[in-house]
């Protein structure tokens, strides 16, 4: 397969001023028209000469009608077709007409690019490169036109027909068929097209916007899901206002749909007025979705909303600039979660903190630390689809915040507002945004720029030294950044160091830094220090006694930091006084991360749970701290995390050390946690609330449950089934459920059994159902796996459901890891075989391996032959071979 690079982009040969596409969808085959008005891009030409060749992209499924140039039909003779390109070599100087037809089966579209069908309704999904499974087409996001879509088919089978931008006109026609016809105002790439037809039932809201114009809002979901779309719209109409007040975006058409599908290989898409949405992300009613679930729809709506500025007026030039959009649109939708907990307390009583923000800085650093590891705005791909990752997103984000927290709020909104002065309408890249925030601000941010182009998490190392003499207090700071594929040598990078000292009470003390020429620069109680060479010290004058510095405040920037003789009692310090929440929380997290390691290094099952541990998290629970913290707080970390810090390391060992400090907690802390589960049951007369403090009450009573269920003990599990019947919320009973699935006995079968009994015609409960069996680390559960693959509740060619089995089943250390390879066995012919019918999912399920350097040798080697047998087999797709291939470099 042929890799693209970043150093080969090229400006398109042709512009596309307007396009017009006409669809007659059928049962048997769909026909699409596409009538193009192109010009040849006469910067990129010599002058005198001659036209250039116009290569269309195409796929493979999709038939070639007929090709007409300026109303001439060519003959087979006069272009070249193969699988993946219709190329026209002769074509007329200046402006022309292009009509191309082609035939699709949307029907037989297992990939879900391109127009599929899904629960007998079409829909498209173009991003990255599916538009090109419609027509052929410059199928490139720095190609923008202005379009309009006709839709016809039948009208008792398909009775609504949506497209982008505004309905123009709609009728009917004979036999049985309508049409509408769509015009989309702002030119947009193909990746934006989007259109729906089928039976769907529609809510609406109005939102006046800032100006006064009235827009509708509009979500569309198969019949019977209309009680559970008030989340979401309710969400959105939340997201539009807070782009107004915070960017000063208004929404820019009268109309914005989103449409709920089942089959959907991402999150949602955020197409021009016409968001589609996996339907895990739009659908909630307390009785079937999760507050993890509430806050994810939550989450989600608002991103796609705000791609309407930061994507679709203003979007990439070049799919390696993806972070442009991505990364800038995940830092927006997580302000709005920091807004709305912009104060200390706010924080600490915020669960959905516990589900995005806190963890964020965890999330990206396997992956940058691993084979497939590449800089926010990669150099190369084979597959884009395989390019839309955590360090894309979530890493790109921590970039965008890089800015925030140099140039402040009012300098970020100022190289905001420049970026759309400058950019609106343009496909543009990630230097035109850093080069809109530096001049708008009068700085140079070009060692911010390196974070671009670098991939791997930078290491910062500080040491610290106190001069009682003169009252100094100096910080150390070196950094330095790993060698990643095809990247050995690194340049220091800009970090905002965000900091604070505390005095011996545990307060804050006033920051005098000082400056190479003596002066003193107060920074008030929590400074930002720009450090962007190898190596700098920074002094700070009138400190009284040494202080406990609190370092990378609201983790400042993405870095693994180390701090030279950081000591327990620091840690513990930190944690009972911290200011800053993060890093309250993070020496938490630093404190029990040492003591787990230690113990596996020991591999000690024996002896009690760690004194300090037991007493740390006995504070905890009985601080008057907010429970959405308390939860967070004695949740030790997560075993992926740990592996990451121990090389050759057994993942089953791991969960069974973890589960052994779980279970000593447990039994050290039982008083306190049956007091607290006791305390913060829902009021019986209340119904479900999706409220800060309510989340924080299930989210501590359930934590605690998940505590004691470890115990194992008869009056516990039965405890949890009890809880599990009576449970009014599917918070509550997921959480009960997903403690009995992880114990061994009758109590596991008997809620699985009515779990299922009770939720069989709810396809998206099933999910859930099939991820916590997946999951579960039952020992011997490959078996069971295997046998829910053929369980009529599993559908292979559903995206979500590929999801939650195979990748859940990838997240169980016990089982995915079993020490006779049957867990790397099942999950190689899985990708293989959904890899013949949906190659982003496969390629994503794939990745489950990518991982294998950092385990003991035997897994070494098992799971690099399921590697090797993948890139081997006959047919691969491209999407999966990439991975795959990466992997075993
Ligand atoms: N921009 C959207 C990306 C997306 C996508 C990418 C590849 C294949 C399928 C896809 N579906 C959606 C989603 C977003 O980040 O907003
Ligand atoms: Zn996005």
């Amino acid at each position: 397969p042929q890799q693209k690079f970043r150093k080969d982009y090229a400006p398109p040969p042709y512009t596309i001023s307007t396009v017009h596409l006409d669809f007659i969808l059928g049962e048997e085959s769909t026909k699409v028209t596409s009538r193009l008005h192109l010009l040849p891009n006469y910067g990129q030409l010599q002058e005198g000469s001659s036209p250039p060749p116009l290569q269309l992209d195409g796929r493979k499924d999709v038939k070639l009608v007929s090709v007409r140039v300026a109303g001439t039909e060519l003959s087979t003779g006069q272009y070249t077709l193969t699988e993946k390109q219709l190329t026209l070599n002769h074509l007329p100087p200046g402006e022309f007409e292009l009509e191309v037809v082609t035939e699709i089966r949307p029907q037989d579209n297992s990939l879900l690019e391109g127009l599929y069908k899904s629960s007998g309704n079409f829909c498209t999904q173009c991003e990255a490169e599916g538009f090109r499974g419609i027509t052929f087409f410059l199928d490139r996001p720095d190609v923008m036109a202005k379009y309009t879509t006709r839709i016809e088919a039948d009208e008792a089978n398909y009775p609504v027909l949506l497209g982008n931008g505004n309905l123009k006109e709609a009728g009917k026609l004979e036999g049985g068929r309508h049409y509408a016809l769509w015009e989309d105002p702002f030119p947009k790439p193909c990746y934006l097209f989007a259109l729906v037809a089928g039976k769907l039932s529609m809510k609406e809201r109005t939102f006046v916007t800032c100006s006064g114009r009235r827009v509708a809002l509009r979500i569309f979901v198969q019949e019977g899901n209309l009680g559970r779309v008030d989340h979401a719209l309710d969400s959105l109409v939340k997201s539009m206002k807070w782009d107004e007040d915070t960017f000063g975006l208004e929404y820019d058409l009268d109309l914005f749909n989103i449409v709920a599908v089942d089959d959907f290989n991402m999150g949602a898409m955020e197409n021009k007025s016409l968001n589609i949405f996996n339907s895990r992300l739009v659908l909630a009613s307390p009785e079937t979705a999760t507050d993890l679930d509430y806050s994810r729809i939550e989450g989600v709506v608002g991103h796609e909303y705000f791609h309407n500025w930061t994507g679709n007026r203003v979007t990439c030039r070049d799919w390696f600039q993806l972070t442009l959009k991505e990364g800038l649109t995940v830092f927006r939708d997580q302000v709005v979660l920091f807004q709305f907990c912009s104060s200390f307390f706010f924080k600490m009583v915020n669960p959905l903190m516990n589900a995005s923000a806190w963890d964020r800085c965890l999330r990206f650093f396997t992956e940058d630390a691993g084979p497939m590891a590449h800089p926010i705005r990669p150099e190369s791909y084979i597959k884009m689809d395989n390019f839309y990752t955590l360090t894309v997103y979530e890493k790109g984000a921590e970039v965008v915040r890089l800015y925030d927290t140099l140039l402040g709020k009012e300098g970020f909104r100022k190289g905001m507002d420049l970026y759309f002065q400058r950019h609106d309408g343009h496909a543009v890249t990630c230097d035109d945004f850093l080069a809109a925030m530096a001049d708008a601000n009068g700085v140079n941010l070009d060692t911010l720029g390196r974070w671009y182009s670098q991939a791997s998490t930078p290491n910062l190392h500080v040491s610290t030294s106190y001069d009682a003499a003169t009252k100094t207090y100096r910080l150390t700071c070196k950094q330095n950044t790993p060698p990643s594929p095809g990247q050995d040598a690194k340049l220091p990078v800009l970090i905002p160091i965000k900091l604070g000292l505390l005095g011996p009470d545990g307060s804050d003390l006033p920051l005098r830094l000082c400056g190479p020429d003596g002066a003193v620069t107060e920074l008030g109680t929590t400074g930002v220090l720009r450090f962007e060479e190898a190596e700098a010290a920074f002094t700070f004058a009138g400190v009284d006694v040494e202080p406990v510095p609190s370092l990378l405040r609201g983790f400042s920037a993405p870095v693994k930091m180390t701090v030279e003789g950081q000591t327990d009692e620091q840690l513990l310090f930190l944690l009972a006084h911290d200011s800053d929440p993060f890093n309250r929380w993070e020496a938490g997290q630093r404190l029990a991360r040492k003591l787990l390691l230690n113990l596996y290094a020991a591999a000690a099952a024996g002896g009690g749970a760690h004194n300090t541990l037991v007493s740390l998290s006995r504070e905890i629970l009985n601080d008057n701290i907010y429970h959405s913290f308390k939860a967070m707080a004695v949740s030790l970390p997560t075993g992926n995390e740990l592996l990451d810090c121990i090389p050759g390391g057994d993942p089953p060992l791991l969960h069974h050390v973890r589960m052994y400090v779980v279970k000593q907690l447990a039994l050290q802390l039982r008083p306190e946690l049956e007091a607290l589960v006791k305390a913060n049951d829902d009021p019986a007369d209340q119904p479900y609330q999706f409220t800060a403090a309510a989340c924080a009450r299930r989210a501590i009573k359930n934590r605690s449950l998940a505590m004691l269920s470890s115990l194992e003990e008869p009056e516990i599990t039965a405890m949890l089934l009890n809880r599990f019947k009576a449970a009014t919320n599917m918070t509550d009973e997921i959480a009960a459920l997903s403690c009995l699935v992880e114990l061994a006995g009758p109590e596991r079968d008997i809620a699985l059994a009515a779990f299922y009994d009770k939720f069989r015609n709810e396809p998206l409960v099933l999910l859930k159902w099939l991820g916590l069996q997946a999951t579960s680390n039952a020992p011997g559960n490959v078996g069971l796996v295997k046998t829910l693959v053929e369980h009529p509740a599993f559908n292979i060619t559903n995206p979500n459901n590929c999801y939650s089995l195979f990748l859940g089943f990838g997240r169980s250390p016990v089982n995915f890891h079993a020490a006779d390879g049957s867990g790397y066995a099942f999950m190689g012919d899985a990708v293989l075989r959904v890899d013949g019918i949906n190659h982003q999912v496969a390629a994503r399920m794939v990745s489950a391996f990518s991982t294998w350097r950092q385990y003991d040798t035997e897994r070494q080697a098992m799971m690099r032959a399921q590697l090797e047998r993948i890139v081997a087999h006959p047919g691969l797709s491209e999407n999966v071979f990439e991975i795959a291939s990466k992997s075993l470099k």
